[in-house]
């Protein structure tokens, strides 16, 4: 059996390639090594069946002869799947667009080129070999060009993926397809870190709120991190985001963490100082009401606002700092309202025999809803609201006691513990 390996939560790029190749490999399968990307598994949950999928558990090792590993170089990019590429006899390819990567995969084959898209090389090897697409096969490896490339924008983009994305159009691209999928916002380095924080996000549920934190590791600094924080909480529907960046080394821009909080557009300032070495990017975003990351992170140098905040450290224990801040924040999720703050006190009580005109003047006074009627031991009886008493004035009954206007049942939705010690 032919194996076609997707990375770990795949991307446009790594289905493209794949999908691609089924057809310079007729009969192989592509595995995704360990879920995809949100937009990807949209786009599947429609159209899995119009490609050459299989599932990892159906799977037998034994009957595999060849691995072609598409757009990563890395085992851990390959998760579980991994494994695989230790069985004895087994040619392994890898088809790549990632410059300067440690390779820890074993080839026997490497087809890696400063293109865009691993999906271009794969295009050029269909157009050498004459091979004609179906609409759902050329549409989904433009969306691999598309997605590399933020649709031929990106500065690693080359004419060769201008020109695969003209072949593939030429094949007959549902250009519908691409308008709902394609998507130019996060720049290739960012859409991997992104790729790499969806799977790695831990979360937690605190009083009803979804609060997430995840750590990444770069080898340098990289601009943006505020656009990839911001996709991370619409893809994750997190209510709050702590985002920790260590990288270790390249110039800090000074003025990133300000910048970073304040806008989520991907440009960096350059008024920075110049120093190399160890450092962490904090970036906190909230949606609940009362939290406040630029209050946590100010001690530590940083700011922002209260709902996106950001912050550089150089040195210290990171974990420890991660620990510490997310312990920080938990504890200041307010909890749900209960009854007890919603509700007005000291209860206004009035009588049955109280007339409807009094018991409407009481509650302008108080600025009440409703009012409790009580009756010659104190006793709750039944509860008069505002619209009852407006709708018996409308009527014409001022002078008439309020008796009339609740029901004799009294409903207790205590518990019988609690109500039986009437
Ligand atoms: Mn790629």
């Amino acid at each position: 059996m032919d194996l076609i390996l997707c990375h770990t939560t795949a991307d446009f790029d790594a289905l493209g390639a794949a999908v691609g190749l089924t057809r310079l490999l007729p009969g192989s399968r592509i595995v995704l090594s360990g879920g995809a990307h949100p937009t990807v598994r949209d786009f599947l949950a429609l159209h899995r069946n119009e490609y050459a999928l299989i599932e990892r558990r159906s799977v037998t090792a034994a009957s595999i002869r060849s691995l072609s590993v598409v757009d990563t170089q890395k085992r851990d990019r390959l998760g579980k799947v991994a494994e695989w590429l230790d069985l004895p006899s087994v040619t392994i390819t890898i088809y790549d667009h990632h410059q300067a990567v440690d390779r820890d995969i074993p080839a026997t084959h490497l087809h890696i080129e400063p293109v865009g898209a691993t999906t271009t090389l794969i295009v050029e090897k269909l157009q050498a070999a004459e091979i004609a697409l179906n609409t759902s096969e050329a549409t989904v490896m433009a969306l691999g060009i598309h997605a590399d490339t933020g649709s031929l924008t990106f500065q690693q983009t080359t004419a060769r993926d201008a020109a695969a994305l003209a072949w593939l159009m030429a094949q007959g691209v549902t250009m519908r397809t691409i308008a709902d999928y394609a998507d130019s916002g996060l720049s290739p380095v960012l859409q991997d870190l992104l790729s790499q924080a969806l799977a790695e996000l831990q979360s937690e549920e605190i009083q009803g709120y979804r609060v997430a934190w995840v750590g990444l590791y770069t080898p340098e600094f990289v601009p943006g991190l505020s656009s990839l924080a911001s996709r991370l909480m619409e893809l994750t529907d997190a209510d709050a985001l702590l985002l920790a960046s260590h990288y270790s080394r390249g110039t800090l821009p000074q003025a990133q963490s300000i910048i970073e909080a304040q806008s989520s557009s991907q440009s960096s300032s350059q008024s920075s100082s110049q120093s190399d070495g160890e450092a962490l990017t904090l970036i906190g975003r909230s949606r609940i009401e009362a939290t406040d990351w630029n209050q946590l992170f100010k001690p530590l140098g940083g700011g922002g606002h209260s709902q996106a905040a950001a912050v550089t450290l150089r040195g210290g224990d990171r974990e420890a700092i991660v620990a510490q801040l997310m312990t920080q924040f938990k504890a200041q999720v307010p909890h749900p309202p209960t009854a007890r703050e919603l509700m007005s006190a000291p209860v206004r009580t009035i009588r049955p025999e109280t007339t409807i005109d009094e018991a409407q003047r009481i509650l302008l006074r108080y600025g009440h809803s409703g009012l409790s009627v009580v009756n010659s031991q104190g006793q709750l009886i039944g509860v008069i609201s505002r619209r009852d008493l407006d709708i018996a004035l409308h009527h014409g009954f001022h002078h008439a006691p309020v008796e009339g206007l609740y029901g004799d049942q009294l409903e207790d939705d205590r518990p019988p513990y609690l109500a039986a010690r009437n």
